[in-house]
């Protein structure tokens, strides 16, 4: 296999500055080397659990400290989660990424229940992602057994520049619970916020300390700051859609076989935008008319968008095979439900053959 690359920052922050056209050239070379430049994965995101987290994320409108107007909502039944990832899959998504608003994960009948949803959406033949904040080795290896595919845990910026936007909660602290998600063998995925006041210094350092984990990230979510009222960062204004190309492309070129995906802030941004920002290498957008809590573009706007474009969405499973679990229950509306595996799962292929 092919040793991996050890980035510095001169060089990220060279390709970063490089002109224009010239980046995303080279960009969408190593990007249609790595994957189909024509197909783009149409992910789904839930709040399963929703405002109150005791954080101080200067971004978040889910922040208890900030008056956000987001409504505080108790954990969602797993029932609630199999229906709306039928609905996600019924619209052509073939991930499923559900956040809840907590500092870390605790051990107890909430976790048991966010276990039992990994299962009910993995049954349904979707990539099960969860972005839960912290989590132990051990908590990581129960979600691994449920059939969780992929755990999104962003650094969101530099190491310096993270202690201007959280203070409850380290950077080093990210980097363990991403290292515990690593050792477990659920694929990674983490990425990062532009447009909250950094520098191209932080956008940078934030990509090369990616860049450098081995291995690295399977996800890389590029989200633009949604500023929103209420939060220390509601005047800030919008990046320029320049910028995010840029960040996708230079994303593209230290991190070739990453799956980039264009999150955050999409509805400030042109067709045009979106279309250069898939030439330069994203290949992921999360569809529906909300992200967590803020606004996202119609869904019917984005399929139009992907007809114009020529885009075929993403199968799910086209990069890592489905997770297999290790019980074959679990409990929706306090019922017993029979795992299903889905139709290509091992289990009926071995039946099948042994049929022949
Ligand atoms: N509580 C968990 C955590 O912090 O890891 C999971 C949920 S949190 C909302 C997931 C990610 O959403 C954050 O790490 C951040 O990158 C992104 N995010 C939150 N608010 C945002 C905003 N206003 N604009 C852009 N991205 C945002
Ligand atoms: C990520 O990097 N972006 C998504 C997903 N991972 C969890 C979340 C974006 C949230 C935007 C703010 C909100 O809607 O609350
Ligand atoms: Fe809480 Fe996550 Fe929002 Fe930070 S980003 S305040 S940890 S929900």
């Amino acid at each position: 296999m092919k040793e991996q690359k050890n980035w510095s920052l001169a060089e990220v922050e060279q390709l970063y500055h490089s002109p224009l056209l010239d980046l995303v050239y080279k960009a969408a070379t190593i990007h249609r080397e790595n994957h189909n430049p024509n197909e783009v994965q149409i992910s789904t995101l839930l709040s399963i659990k929703t405002g109150g987290c005791p954080e101080d994320c200067g971004y978040c409108p889910q922040a208890a400290r900030y008056h956000t107007g987001v409504e505080h909502e108790a954990l969602m039944s797993v029932k609630q989660v199999e229906i709306a990832a039928k609905r996600a899959k019924l619209l052509g998504s073939s991930r499923l990424c559900m956040g809840a608003a907590w500092r870390n994960v605790k051990d107890g009948k909430e976790f048991d229940q966010v276990v039992d949803m990994v299962k009910a959406v993995n049954a349904l033949d979707m990539e099960v992602c969860c972005t839960l904040g912290m989590l132990t080795e051990k908590q990581a290896q129960r979600l691994a057994d449920a059939g969780l595919y992929a755990y999104n845990h962003n650094v969101d910026t530099s190491e310096e520049y993270y202690k201007e936007v959280i203070s409850t909660r380290g950077y080093e602290d990210r980097l363990k619970t991403i290292d515990n998600v690593r050792k477990s063998g659920v694929t990674v995925c983490s990425g990062g916020i532009i447009g909250m006041g950094e520098s191209v210094q932080d956008r940078s350092k934030m990509l090369l300390t990616l860049a450098n984990l081995s291995p690295q990230p399977e996800s890389v979510p590029i989200n633009a700051l949604v500023s929103v009222e209420g939060t220390p960062m509601e005047n800030l204004e919008p990046i320029p859609i320049w910028d995010m190309i840029r960040m996708v492309a230079t994303t593209r070129i230290v991190m070739p076989k990453t799956t980039i995906r264009l999150s955050a802030g999409r509805t400030t941004m042109s067709r045009e935008g979106q279309a250069f920002c898939f030439m330069a290498g994203a290949a992921s957008i999360f569809a529906g008319d909300k992200l967590l809590t803020t606004p996202n573009p119609d869904i019917y706007e984005d399929l139009e968008m992907f007809d114009l474009l020529g885009l075929k969405p993403t199968d799910p499973f086209s990069k890592h095979p489905q997770p297999e679990t290790k019980d074959t229950e679990y409990i929706a509306n306090g019922e017993k439900v029979r795992w299903s595996r889905p139709s290509h799962s091992i289990e009926k292929n071995i039946e099948f053959s042994k049929r022949k």
